[in-house]
């Protein structure tokens, strides 16, 4: 469908666009819409914008990729679809392999996904050989497939829009986890060391440009805003802001439609 440039609602539309395109073709899973729903729900309480603590939360999750031994970036339909480029420059920029690793498994969707991807121009994808396929401890069924190269052998992994089930199990692994998750209640983001309460299309060129400036710089500076950073804190921080903005809003915007 094209979306009228006078919409004013077009860039959401455009995006939302994207995600129906990809269900048809197949790479995003039917759930896909519905996730992609309640993102939009979430990122309209944030004022559909990056905020402060976001800023925060994506040099802690860049440093801590720059920092790590074995950083993987886990991507799922929705990811391949509304951001590819983006995820394959960061790929680059902070030496961490592509893994194509999706909820709803199915072996037609990965290589969908995985062409997406070879499309958007990387150069390798991991997750779609079954040579290298290993299973997560403490998760069953499909699921815990993963590949030995990437999140199996992974001390850091990112994996945005993720449910929470396999956050857990990975930590329970002993690897750290990354999220972008615009709900910041989601157990997913709860079970994170680091979660990003943002819009996946505005923070991942957002890291992208921070990945850049701390690409220079020295382990002790990572660390030091690693060590800064305490996700609890950061989520209560995001969450007290969604208050304060529906308190603000209960007031100033009900008495401007009253007016009119
Ligand atoms: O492609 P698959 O098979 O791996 O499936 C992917 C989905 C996203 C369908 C699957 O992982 C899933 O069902 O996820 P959940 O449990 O719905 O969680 C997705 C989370 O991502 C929700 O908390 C949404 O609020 C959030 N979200 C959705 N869109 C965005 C988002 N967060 C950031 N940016 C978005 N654009």
């Amino acid at each position: 469908m094209s979306i009228p440039t006078d919409h004013p609602r077009a860039s959401s539309l455009k995006i939302r666009e994207r995600i129906i395109e990809g269900m048809h073709s197949k790479i995003v899973a039917e759930a896909g819409l519905i996730a992609h729903g309640r993102g939009e729900a979430f990122d309209y309480l944030l004022g559909e914008k990056t905020q402060p603590f976001a800023i925060t939360q994506q040099k802690a999750a860049v440093a801590m990729m720059l920092n790590a031994e074995k950083p993987v970036i886990s991507i799922n339909g929705n990811v391949a679809v509304l951001c590819p480029i983006d995820v394959i420059r960061l790929s680059e920029i902070i030496n961490a392999p592509l893994e194509v690793n999706l909820f709803y498994k199915r072996a037609e969707r990965e290589k969908l996904v995985a062409e997406k991807l070879f499309k958007a121009g990387a150069k390798q994808i991991l997750g779609i050989e079954s040579k290298y396929q290993t299973n997560i401890p403490e998760l069953t069924h499909t699921r815990r497939v993963v590949d030995k190269r990437g999140i199996f052998s992974a001390d850091v992994v990112f994996v945005p829009l993720e449910d929470g089930d396999r956050t857990i199990a990975l930590r329970k692994m002993g690897k750290k986890v990354i999220t972008v998750d615009l709900n910041p209640l989601s157990r997913t983001s709860l079970s994170s060391n680091i979660s990003i309460v943002n819009n996946i299309i505005r923070s991942v060129p957002e890291m992208i440009e921070v990945a850049k400036i701390l690409k220079k710089s020295d382990k002790a500076l990572l660390e030091k805003i690693i060590n800064a950073f305490d996700n609890g804190v950061s989520l209560k921080t995001s969450l007290d802001f969604i208050s304060e903005r529906l308190k603000r809003l209960s007031v100033d915007e009900i008495s401007k439609y009253e007016r009119s």
